[in-house]
């Protein structure tokens, strides 16, 4: 075991048009107001800020069919992409702080062009793998997945600024967990092709200790991928993380995502982190204040922290003299 990474790169991901509300380009200053970086550095970490991407902002972005802002997505996705990409190479590792789950679709094409073996663990309430085609609501941050998968490029529609936005991983790449609320077309598209759904049914069933298990066995068999987590906060139980967009009861307890965060943070391989979802619009000021409480102290565990404690190096218990 290499133990934890602790020399990492925070990118905020201040993207909001993947869906319909506003507030979640506000989730990268609500972390960072919320002491994210400095807790990192009392754990230990080396933190670089990279700062925001800048979406800027076309304007007379029509939806493309029904698909909402196609163009800011596509441009702002590539941008992530190119942050990410550079954080990776001159940090070794990459905190992406969103913004709404769209955010993904850069991380994983600028994670893809430094790590194409890498596994993505996806864990939200969402499979976030519609096709345009499939999608109800028209909503990018529900397709994420249809964008960067090498096996549905001939389901996803050409749409106006998407020529350099291509798929990069394969199917078998990716697992979730903690689904609860999949539609029935994306259902379809893990049957076809076989995908690693952990849903909380699986959960109940097996406990959290064997889906985690299985998950990586599933994405990195050998146990040598470079790990890319996607952390949609909606994937915890809305008591915990209330301040979202698209909340599903019957979610992760605080004891399951830690147990999930501690056991990635001992392998290692945890190469990028993805924060997706939290929305500082939603809710009152103590739904808004849990909700980032709890998201630090989950992101905390992926880089060391744990909760059984860690005795420092180089000093003793002070005798009494
Ligand atoms: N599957 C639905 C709902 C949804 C997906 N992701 C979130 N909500 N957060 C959709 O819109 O694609
Ligand atoms: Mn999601
Ligand atoms: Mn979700």
């Amino acid at each position: 075991k290499m133990g934890t990474w602790k020399k990492l790169g925070v990118v905020g991901v201040p993207v909001s048009k993947g869906q319909r509300r506003d507030g979640t380009d506000k989730g990268p200053k609500f972390l960072r107001d919320g002491g994210l970086l400095e807790r990192l550095k009392k754990i230990g970490c080396e933190v670089k800020d990279y700062g925001d991407v800048d979406f800027g902002y076309i304007d007379n972005d029509m939806p493309h069919e029904h698909v909402k802002n196609p163009r800011n997505i596509a441009r702002g996705s590539l941008k992530t992409a190119d942050q990410v990409e550079r954080c990776l190479r001159t940090e070794g590792h990459c905190l992406a702080i969103g913004g709404d789950h769209s955010m993904a679709i850069g991380t994983i094409i600028g994670h893809a062009r430094v790590h194409p073996d890498m596994a993505v663990l996806w864990i939200d309430a969402h499979a976030d793998i519609n096709t345009p085609l499939t999608s109800d609501s028209g909503n990018i941050h529900g397709m994420p997945l249809s964008f960067v998968a090498h096996e549905l490029d001939p389901y996803v529609p050409h749409m106006p600024g998407w020529d350099e936005v291509q798929p990069c991983i394969g199917l078998d790449q990716i697992a979730w967990i903690g689904l609860r609320d999949v539609d029935p077309l994306e259902r379809k598209i893990i049957d076809k092709f076989d995908m690693n759904a952990f849903s909380m049914h699986d959960i109940d069933l097996h406990g959290i200790k064997n889906i985690l298990d299985m998950a990586l066995k599933a994405v990195d068999p050998e146990g040598v991928r470079p790990i890319h987590v996607s952390f949609d906060v909606d994937a915890l139980d809305p008591v915990h993380t209330p301040s979202t967009g698209t909340p599903v009861s019957g979610g992760l307890s605080v004891r399951e995502m830690c147990y999930i965060a501690e056991e990635l943070a001992l392998t290692g391989r945890l190469a990028m982190i993805d924060v997706a979802e939290v929305n500082p619009a939603l809710g009152d000021s103590k739904d808004v204040d849990v909700t980032v409480r709890t998201t630090i102290d989950v992101i905390a565990r992926f880089y060391g922290q744990r909760r059984q404690g860690i005795a420092p190096t180089g000093t003793d218990i002070p005798q009494a003299t």
